[in-house]
């Protein structure tokens, strides 16, 4: 059966998606298709809040919830499950303990240095009992010796090692706020993160293995410390052995010592948490500001997980569940710690860079551990792909049965590469779509739910209980077909918590996602098909996705102004064939500073050490004025269009709110600048 119709057609071959990519026998016998899907997801949003009640009740809770869904204190902000307690930790470990799954493997850990012929050097293994032991014994600590309690904050700046697993848990446990920063962000970037949310420990290591270099963590952590008086104490897990720098009693502690005396079999109660209350902070990137901090309930948020682990990868006992995110990121806190592990999967969890030390890492490690599901990113296929088939056949993949992407539309060649070469022609690969705000998948396939054909490329329907729709900039939905803004139209569970939906800053919260539409934007640009399939195309306003990472131009503008040199500087993300997109930047310098190359060095190396090096721009522009509008608007279709070689003609309607002549001129002006300047 074949139920799409024209439009969806030639919106397939726009987007360069061709003909025998609807899938509809993957699911043999099973599959019933988008009529029924459609039927279904309507009596979900018609008997809404009788349907998340029910999809609630798959989670165990100590106290049942009262209300499925009533609004907080402030404007937008929803109490999901008001009445519910539950625990995540005890969601779990606990409840896996007492059943069957006791000895079942909960994390498959390997870390990055290989030995001579190659193998990895460390593998650890934690069963679901151990894992539960290990996080009561650290769950012990930060209350007897660290003194935490309810509501208190962390912050975690942990590279990918199954103790910043463990800590997410035991923090969980106690009801311990915790927020984790990406630890490839800079000591700056880690500060403003600890100083907003009030941090009293942070947790990190001595250092961590990345693409065979030793990166030290405990010395980027001194330096954010240095500007937060909140943070009591830097408490180190060690991992590479050593420190640059000496440990200071007053200052630092080693983890491993403050478990030394702890009994092995240490149990710590699990808080009774109410569904409304947070279980932490992740702070993102928006247009303009410093970053958000976006709040995540605990029963909603758990909601959400324990039902797209059932309906998008369709999880069962059997699994080996792999996500390639970094845990610093929303994929790795909902997809390799949460969602995999409440609902009893084996995770597995790899420390290191993709291609170390060769090219076929990844693919052994699905080999290795016989890895069923795999989700990725669209920016590492695309990597992947340069480096030659070779590196995957050599490998047996067979165990594979279900593929999915995350973090940026999936461009065909990268589908096509993992449907055919990664998934053998037998996965289904889909390409979920959601944000750091959403908390968990929200527009999908659902190999789970058994209902919907896939369609290649596309995200998939919205899932049941949520309502999506694609609006004009007037907010009216826009035919099927026509590009416009993804709106999600109801509150969904694990949407952003209470009190405020943004740490602090209620407002904040309400003026960047509700104040344009009325209803959550999501600012990204999206068509709905004849299908009801939605197409998310990309960003619609200043958020970059490098590699697949979120980065807002204003906070790279805002860094680049701190310069010394720089009196303003604008910033747009240019196409890049690996990361998707990277930054570039135009500058004008201050009257008394000389126009040497070196002004570009210094500004990159600046980026790097405030923000990190995935911020790094690609190239810096020196300009004696910026592209704006009348309004003092920076135009960066021209500087996108300058730094492509592309005429300006190629600007979408939607976003274009300046004169045509204006426009022309601005870029003549420039172009004539800039001519040969790039680097
Ligand atoms: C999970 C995550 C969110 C932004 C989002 C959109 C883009 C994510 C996508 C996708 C197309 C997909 N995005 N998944 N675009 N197809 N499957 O990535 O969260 O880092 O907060 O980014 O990523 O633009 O608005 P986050």
């Amino acid at each position: 059966m074949r139920t799409s119709m024209s439009s969806s057609e030639s919106l397939r071959e726009a987007l360069n998606f061709d003909e025998h990519l609807i899938l509809e026998n993957n699911w043999k016998g099973r599959f019933v298709g988008i009529s029924d899907y459609q039927f279904f997801h309507r009596q979900s949003l018609e008997n809404f809040e009788q349907f998340w009640a029910g999809v609630a009740e798959e989670i165990e809770w100590f106290k049942k919830f009262e209300k499925v869904v009533i609004p907080g204190e402030h404007p937008n902000v929803y109490k999901w499950f008001a009445g519910g307690r539950l625990n995540l930790s005890y969601l779990c470990l606990d409840r896996h303990v007492k059943s069957w799954r006791k000895n079942k493997l909960a994390l498959i850990w390997e870390g990055e240095p290989v030995k001579e012929d190659g193998e990895p050097l460390e593998i650890r293994k934690f069963t679901y009992f151990e894992l539960w032991r290990y996080v009561n014994r650290v769950a012990y600590v930060m209350k007897e010796k660290l003194h935490l309690k309810r509501g208190d904050r962390v912050a975690f700046y942990m590279p990918m090692i199954p103790e910043l697993m463990i800590l997410m848990l035991a923090a969980a446990r106690l009801g311990v706020i915790f927020s984790q920063v990406f630890s490839g962000f800079s000591a700056e970037a880690l500060a403003s993160r600890i100083s907003d949310i009030g941090a009293r420990y942070i947790f990190t290591t001595d250092g961590y293995y990345r693409r065979g270099k030793i990166v030290r963590t405990k010395e980027i952590a001194d330096k954010a410390v240095e500007e937060c008086p909140t943070v009591e104490k830097i408490i180190l897990i060690r991992r590479v052995g050593s420190t640059e720098t000496p440990i200071d009693e007053a200052k630092h502690a080693y983890l491993e010592e403050l478990l030394k005396d702890v009994n092995p079999n240490a149990y710590v109660q699990p808080e009774e948490m109410e569904s409304t209350d947070i279980l932490y902070v992740l702070y993102t990137s928006g247009t303009t500001g410093k970053p958000k901090g976006i709040i995540h309930d605990t029963g909603g948020y758990a909601v959400l997980l324990n039902a797209t682990m059932k309906w998008v990868f369709d999880i069962r006992d059997e699994d080996i569940f792999w996500c390639t995110a970094d845990i610093g990121w929303v994929t790795g806190h909902s997809y390799i710690v949460f969602g995999p592990l409440m609902v009893g999967t084996t995770v597995v969890m790899y420390e290191g860079a993709p291609d170390f030390p060769a090219p076929d890492r990844w693919w052994s490690i699905i080999e290795r551990y016989g890895v069923t599901i795999f989700y990725t990113s669209p920016t590492a296929v695309r990597a992947f792909m340069r480096l030659g088939t070779e590196h995957v056949t050599k490998h047996d993949l067979s165990t594979l049965r279900l593929i999915h992407s995350v973090g940026e539309p999936i461009n065909p060649a990268a589908w096509r590469w993992l449907f055919e070469l990664i998934g053998g022609g037998r996965c289904p690969v889909g390409s979920t779509w959601w944000m750091t705000e959403t908390g968990g998948i929200l527009i999908s396939h659902a190999p789970g739910l058994k209902l919907v054909p896939l369609k290649a490329g596309t995200n998939g329907p919205p899932l049941p209980g949520i309502e999506a729709d694609v609006v004009d900039e007037n907010g009216v939905s826009v035919p099927n077909g026509v590009k416009g803004y993804l709106i999600i139209k109801r509150p969904w569970p694990g949407m952003p918590g209470p009190p405020t939906g943004m740490y602090g800053d209620p407002e904040r919260y309400n003026s960047v996602y509700f104040s344009r539409f009325g209803y959550f934007f999501t600012g990204d640009y999206a068509i709905r098909d004849n299908d009801g399939y939605i197409w998310v195309l990309g960003r619609s306003d200043e958020v970059l996705k490098v590699a697949g990472h979120r980065i807002g131009t204003y906070e790279l503008e805002s860094t680049l102004v701190s310069h010394p040199y720089v009196a303003e500087a604008a910033v747009c993300g240019v196409p890049d064939d690996v990361k998707g997109e990277v930054p570039i930047a135009y500058v004008v310098l201050k009257a008394d500073v000389p126009k040497t190359s070196r002004v570009q060095e210094e500004l990159r190396k600046w980026v790097r050490e405030r923000i990190g090096a995935i911020a790094e721009p690609k190239s810096i522009f020196v300009v004696s004025r910026l592209p704006k509008t009348r309004s003092g608007k920076i135009m960066r279709r021209i500087m996108r269009a300058l730094a492509t070689g592309k005429p300006i003609g190629d600007i979408t309607t939607l976003e274009d709110e300046a004169a045509v002549e204006e426009v022309k001129m601005a870029y003549e002006a420039l172009l004539k600048e800039i001519g040969g300047k790039l680097e």
